[in-house]
């Protein structure tokens, strides 16, 4: 494949044709209603109820406004036990906010949060847990329910990139207190910009306080109950995330095939040289959106990411270091953490880089990236 071929991006945008979009737009701009809890974000939230498998759910204008309007809801102050391996959106939420103090502890072999460690630094200050689904990798929900009910302390989960991601046939938005999706343009499901909250089963009066936070606390005009925030999603995009809804399962169904053609290649590979995690991909009752495809890239195999990231972007295939940068590779985060206390994160936000997977991809773009892939492992680059 020559390196005029175009570039094969890690993501693409799941979109309706302009002309399903027409007759909402029509009757949006027609009815004059276009944002505040308009009859299309009402509509969206009760289909996504049905999808994600949760009688409610509340749209959010992002994931990061989301993440900081769950939190909001269960801590008011106090420590908030989190991981320094994500996109920024999550810990930033809690460093911005000055009544809280985020307390960063490592994460598993699975990319998320690791509960053991959650458990050692839980102390009388901890007022909540927020966890990331990594990559789609749900963490080890069964664990963080029984630390969440043990101790009395509500799980967040940061669920960004498990839309649509089912546990023994539960939806994974029931677990936890809180749930926060993404819908950005690069998730399995997106409103351009967008995101949504859902409450864990038995937990759904958490949602009426997020509710309100949402509509910066207004209960009605003569009363306002919390300090909160704009958080509302608009009338436009909940049109796209209504015509798009319905093409998940097949985008997904797309994206299960890229990750098959993936792990044909990277199962047999030696995990001492690069590693994925074949096991999450076979376990019994865990079904995959397959949001993300991270490689663990060994530097005492003799490459390094950062030459495996190189060397594929010459070819134009634009994978990316996601999680780099994180806590432990910025200096603006020192004195924040114990840096002993976090060597999985350290090492993942050297050595993790995620290979392009969208629901555009062929056959042809899956061999373009192994044969460049097997090029760099092979020295043959
Ligand atoms: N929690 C977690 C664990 C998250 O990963 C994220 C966001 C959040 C919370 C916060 O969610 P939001 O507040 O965003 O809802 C992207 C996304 O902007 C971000 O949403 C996402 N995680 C993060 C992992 O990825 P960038 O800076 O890498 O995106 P960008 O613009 O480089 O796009 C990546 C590729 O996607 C491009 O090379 C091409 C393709 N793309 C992108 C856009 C925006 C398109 O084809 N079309 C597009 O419109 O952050």
């Amino acid at each position: 494949m020559s390196d005029a071929s175009p570039p094969i991006t890690v993501a693409r945008p799941l979109l309706p044709d302009a002309h399903e979009l027409l007759p909402y737009l029509e009757d949006l701009i027609q009815r004059r209603w276009v944002t505040n809890n308009g009859p299309y974000v009402n509509q969206l939230e009760s289909e996504l109820g049905r999808f994600l498998g949760t009688p409610e759910v509340a749209a959010v204008t992002n994931a990061t406004v989301g993440l900081d309007l769950a939190v909001r809801a269960v801590a008011s102050d106090g420590e908030v036990i989190t991981t320094g391996y994500s996109f920024p959106a999550t810990y930033h939420v809690l460093l911005n906010n000055p009544a809280l103090r985020p307390v960063f502890v490592d994460i598993d072999d699975n990319y998320g949060l690791d509960p053991a460690a959650v458990a050692d630094a839980i102390t009388p200050q901890t007022r909540a847990i927020l966890a990331v689904h990594t990559y789609g990798y749900p963490v080890d929900v069964e664990r963080f329910e029984e630390l969440g009910k043990h101790f009395g302390i509500p799980v967040v989960y940061d669920a960004a990139h498990t839309f649509g991601v089912t546990l023994g046939g539960r939806g994974i938005a029931t677990y936890g207190d809180l749930s926060v999706f993404s819908f950005h343009a690069t998730k399995v499901f997106n409103t351009l910009e967008g995101g949504a909250i859902t409450a864990g089963m038995g937990k759904e009066a958490l949602l009426e306080r997020v509710r309100l936070l949402r509509n910066f606390g207004i209960v009605n005009e003569e009363e306002i109950a919390l300090v909160g925030l704009n958080g509302k999603m608009d009338e436009v995009r909940a049109v796209f995330g209504l015509v798009t809804l319905p093409r998940v399962r097949q985008a997904i169904e797309a994206r299960r095939k890229v990750v098959d053609r993936y792990l044909g290649y990277f199962a047999p590979s030696d995990p001492e040289v690069v590693q994925v995690r074949t096991d999450m991909y076979r376990r019994d009752g865990l079904c995959l959106n397959y949001a993300y495809f991270p490689v663990m890239v060994h530097p005492r195999g003799g490459v390094t990411r950062d030459t495996l990231y190189d060397y594929l972007k010459t070819r134009g295939i634009l994978a990316r270091k996601y999680f780099y940068p994180t806590i432990t590779s910025s200096p603006i985060y020192r004195g924040l953490y114990n840096p002993e206390r976090l060597p999985k994160t350290a090492y993942a936000t050297s050595n993790v880089l995620c290979l392009p997977v969208h629901h555009e991809m062929t056959e042809t773009d899956c061999n373009r990236i192994i044969t460049a892939v097997d090029d760099v492992l092979r020295g043959r680059s």
